[in-house]
């Protein structure tokens, strides 16, 4: 087979791996808690067959490879596993590469037009006793949970209109449905949404189809307990360039963001759009709630341009790490107003991988957690995922104004994105559980599962799951908990 190209999409962390396996009896150091039974699902892009074209986004486009960290009253495992989408399938069939570049299918070999594409790289969600992988160019792969065996395409029992559905849904901890979401939800660089609603059974209930100002990429959107919130940034997309075998986004620095604000349960003509800063761009939203005077709040890591380097690039931006004044933002507006413009107030560090425990989704939140940048660590961080360089502090943020807490493992240490494990026990944080990665030459890495406990994490892990294989940047998890895991349909 011919080998991968030897620049840094597939070197260093991002080597791609291929690998299928279990491993039982992991070795554990410190006590891990009661209450940490279930199983850490993470979504890690993993290309199977090297490009056959050069592809700048190179980084997103991997096969989605399912991994599981199982604890099992104490004992911990570990499988990873191909999410055998169409596309993997066709691939493996013909032992080589038969699509192009990331999110252009003008580019894909004649045998593949037309085929499903996604590679259901970036989520896995567990919603209604199922599990699917999510990538927001397509509908989601249902995977067994146990198995990890590849069930299908999942299109709600065939009552999805949308063609895509974002890899960041929102579950209500109260109501228990799922709010969804697609964008070029009937095409490419169409700016076509689809905003759906599922129950606690997992049926669809309701889907509203309506326009954005512009075809967006929009990674992520919020609930709050009365409203449904997307945001509209300026990477948007052109079907021209696509089809001169172009890249699928381009980021318009002069052109305006947007809020849109929709009642929960609202239609099409209920969308009210607060207009936002010029060329700003996030990926991933805190989350939204409503004050006591029904003002709403928007919390998201935001930059002033696309926080993707290949992005920028292909856009002919030229922005430094320091430029793009990364920060957690708060967008405040009136939903009882006819629109007007956000009021922005920044109420955190540059960084990303915003975590809340599940039962404050669309709630007013007391703390939350997320990645950061130790400004003090000596010598350069570990390279790697699609920004270049991963994220070497864990934050504990007070929301009510109290002062952070952070913890950074040392220079060569990195993490990925945390999940929050809650606690019944009154009072008590609940944990966090995060893939660490270790840099300890130029080519070796030593990966563990750390759990800290959520309240105290300047305290350090208070276990260390080894885990013995190489393993790929990973891009989101869920956790599933013993008692979620019976309840599989
Ligand atoms: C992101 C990740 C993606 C993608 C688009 O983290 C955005 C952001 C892993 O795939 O396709
Ligand atoms: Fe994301």
């Amino acid at each position: 087979m011919a080998a991968f190209p030897q620049i840094p999409d597939y070197m260093g962390l991002n080597t791609p791996q291929g690998q299928e396996y279990r491993i039982d009896n992991l070795d554990v150091t410190g006590r891990i808690p009661a209450e940490v039974n279930g199983t850490f699902f993470r979504a890690v892009p993993d290309p199977a067959f090297p490009p056959f074209m050069e592809d700048s986004a190179a980084s997103l486009a991997g096969d989605g490879m399912l991994s599981a960290i199982r604890f099992e009253n104490g004992a911990v495992s570990i499988q990873n596993r191909y999410v055998d989408t169409a596309r993997h399938r066709a691939e493996v069939k013909a032992g080589e590469a038969l699509f192009g570049k990331y999110r252009n299918p003008f580019t894909d070999k004649p045998e593949v037009q037309g085929m499903d594409r996604t590679v259901a790289n970036t989520t896995p969600v567990w919603h209604a006793g199922r599990l699917l992988m999510c990538k927001e160019d397509g509908r989601p792969y249902r995977v067994d949970p146990v198995t990890l065996e590849t069930l299908g395409s999942h299109d709600f029992g065939g009552k999805l209109q949308s063609e895509t559905m974002t890899a960041h849904v929102r579950v209500d901890p109260e109501t228990g449905e799922m709010f969804a979401y697609g964008y070029e939800a009937d095409g490419l660089a169409s700016k076509k949404l689809s905003y759906f609603i599922t129950g606690p059974d997992g049926a669809l209930k309701k889907e509203v189809l309506f326009d954005a100002p512009y075809c967006s990429m929009m990674h992520d959107f919020a609930i709050s307990e009365n409203y449904a919130l997307f945001p509209i940034y300026p990477t948007t997309s052109y079907v021209e360039r696509m089809k001169e075998g172009g890249d699928h986004w381009y980021h318009e620095q002069d052109w305006d963001s947007w809020l849109g604000v929709m009642p929960r349960y609202g239609d099409a003509s209920d969308v009210k759009w607060f207009k936002g800063p010029k060329g700003v761009h996030c990926f991933h939203m805190m989350n939204a709630w409503e004050d006591a005077n029904g003002m709403l709040h928007f919390d998201q890591c935001l930059s002033d341009s696309n926080a993707f380097p290949f992005i920028r690039a292909a856009s002919g931006i030229e922005m430094s790490m320091q430029e793009l004044n990364g920060r957690l933002a708060r967008w405040t507006v009136d939903p009882r107003a006819d629109g007007g413009e956000v009021v922005e107030t920044v109420i955190g560090p540059p960084g990303d991988f915003p975590v809340i425990p599940a039962a404050k989704q669309g709630r007013p939140y007391d703390h939350a957690w997320m990645l950061t940048m130790d400004p003090q660590m000596q010598g350069p961080p570990v390279m790697g995922g699609p920004v270049g360089v991963m994220f070497n502090l864990l934050m504990r943020l007070d929301m009510r104004g109290g002062p952070p807490q952070a913890y950074a493992p040392g220079p060569g240490y990195c993490f990925n994105e945390p999940v929050h494990v809650p606690s019944n026990e009154e009072g008590h944080e609940g944990y966090l559980l995060t893939v660490v990665d270790h840099q300890t030459g130029p080519d070796d890495y030593e990966h563990g599962c750390w759990i800290f406990n959520a309240g105290d994490i300047a305290a350090g892990p208070i276990a260390k799951v080894a885990i013995p294989r190489r393993q790929r940047v990973q891009i989101h998890g869920w956790w599933v908990s013993r008692e979620k895991l019976d309840s599989a349909v």
